[in-house]
């Protein structure tokens, strides 16, 4: 597949990273999952760096808070500008750097611009409320106001959107961020940098520091949600991240946004309209090569057509596996690579206990060996029961088909995990829609739309392992700032208290 291994995709790095050289080093080797070339070696940030970091955003804080919110969006607009003119490159280095096809590169550089967007509107509807007082002459109000540096811990397989959610709106809240990308992902990151760096110094209000990248491993990260200077940290990745380091920042009483693991399950039902489910399947489950938060891990169907449903997907899997895995690049691909030979090695684990319980198992073996990148066909299990192992999130394309009897039962074993992002019902029955999302556990319940593939426009986050967090879109915003309440007394007369207390000398 590749021809130069370690030149291939040096003009790409280049064209968005032009000072690359500075963050050269030989700590932290980037490679790309398509054929395991190597794109570039980079300097990790020291602890004391981080720090420097840190004290830099305090410095931007003092001043960004200051700037009315309007033009704070202004500057967002600016960088929504910069992205769309830059949407093709930065969505080619993502396919690069993460693996995942172009057209999903280009989708997730359009959830950025389209976050900047909502953003700038935003920026004027940063409302607070005016509260009826129970004294005469007194006015209570609630205001919002800028909360300090955010840090921001992405994740590879979103190395770009999801600083975007955080990013744009903390911007436009009069927070700076700090963002420590994946290690797997750091050049994107540097890219989007470059493209904020440019933007901000044509904005004679954006000071520097406004926002920072954190090059290195969670030894960096946690720099950022030990410090007490960090009053945020929204953190994207798995539970076993979110469990260390939402306790970290607990116990010094920070504020943590926590978006983990998803287990997220599509139920099928008999009235379901197959020409929208299997569609919305196919893309939830295979998509993203199954590493999305919100991927379709679970496909819960009944009875009825648990047969017929595994047969039709079976058929895709199999033509998706002989013939759409591939090189991301490549016009036609469906599934690019897992990121790593990690990603691959759970997936084994997972399939090989999946098989002690499974009916039938389709796909999951390696393919493209010879491309230096680690290919597997999607897998699809057909289960007898919801076993322990359905019960793990696997970062790859690995769907378990289970049968149910009736709805009641459905909605048991789709709560029955511990995760809670995403979830979806197929159905054109109304009353059993509005019963899924009554009792859906998710923070996303769909109803004939798969699990993944969000809108901006809406919160976006899960209950239970998921973390709690909300980010994107609604009023996700309020995160980013601190919630104050004022009562101001305006009369002349002796002031009287609250609750109709009397206190007289
Ligand atoms: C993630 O996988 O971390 O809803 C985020 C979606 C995308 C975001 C996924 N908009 O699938």
């Amino acid at each position: 597949m590749s021809t130069t291994p370690k030149t291939r995709f040096e003009d790409d790095v280049r064209r968005l990273i032009p000072a690359l050289d500075e963050y050269r080093g030989s700590d932290l080797l980037v490679t790309s999952p398509i054929d395991g070339s190597e794109l570039a070696t980079l300097r990790n940030d020291t602890v004391v760096g981080v720090t420097q970091k840190i004290d830099r955003a305090m410095v931007a804080f003092r001043s960004w808070r200051e700037v009315p919110a309007p033009r704070r969006g202004e500057l967002v607009r600016r960088l929504g500008e910069a992205l769309r003119q830059n949407k093709e490159a930065l969505a080619r280095l993502v396919t690069i750097e993460c693996g995942k096809i172009l057209e999903e590169g280009r989708g997730e550089v359009q959830e950025m611009i389209d976050i900047c967007d909502f953003a700038v509107g935003l920026s004027r509807q940063l409302y607070g409320l005016t509260i009826a007082s129970e004294r005469p002459n007194h006015v209570m109000q609630e205001n919002w106001l800028p909360l300090g540096p955010v840090a921001i811990i992405s994740a590879f397989n979103f190395p770009v959107a999801v600083w975007s959610w955080n990013a744009a709106l903390a911007l436009v809240c009069g927070d700076p961020c700090l963002w420590k990308p994946s290690h797997s992902t750091p050049l994107t990151a540097l890219a989007v940098q470059s493209l904020f760096e440019e933007v901000a110094e044509g904005f004679a209000d954006a000071p520097k520091g406004l926002s920072q990248v954190v090059i290195g491993t969670h030894e960096q990260g946690n720099v950022l949600v030990e410090d007490h200077r960090v009053p945020l940290v929204s953190a994207t990745g798995s539970t076993r991240m979110g469990r260390i380091v939402g306790q970290k920042i607990a116990a010094r009483f920070g504020r943590a946004l926590l978006e983990l693991g998803g287990n997220n399950a599509i139920i099928v039902t008999p009235s379901a309209d197959l020409g929208v489910a299997i569609p919305s399947i196919l893309f939830g489950s295979v998509g993203t090569a199954g590493q999305r938060c919100t991927t379709t891990r679970r496909v819960i169907a009944h009875r009825s057509h648990f047969d017929q449903i595994f047969e039709t997907l079976k058929k895709v899997y199999l033509q998706i596996g002989d013939s759409k895995v591939g090189d991301p690049l490549a016009q036609g691909t469906l599934v690019g690579p897992l990121i790593n030979k990690q990603a691959f090695d759970d997936m084994q684990a997972a399939l090989d206990k999946a098989r002690r319980d499974a009916i039938e198992v389709v796909g999951g073996t390696r393919t493209l060996t010879e491309s230096g990148g680690w290919y597997v066909k999607p897998a699809l299990v057909k289960m007898r029961r919801q076993t322990e192992i359905v019960h793990d999130e696997t970062f790859a394309p690995l769907t378990y088909v289970l049968p149910y009897d009736s709805l009641e039962e459905a909605l048991e074993i789709h709560n029955d995990v511990p995760q809670g992002l995403s979830s979806a019902i197929m159905t054109t029955d109304v009353r059993e829609a509005e019963a899924f999302k009554r009792f859906s556990d998710c923070g996303i319940a769909n109803v004939n739309i798969g699990t993944s593939g969000a809108e901006i426009g809406g919160a976006f986050g899960g209950e239970k392992e998921t973390g709690g967090g909300r980010e994107s879109g609604s009023d996700s915003w309020r995160a980013y700032m601190r919630r104050q309440t004022s009562t101001t007394y305006f009369g002349s007369e002796k002031p009287s208290l609250a609750q109709g207390i009397k206190f007289e000398l």
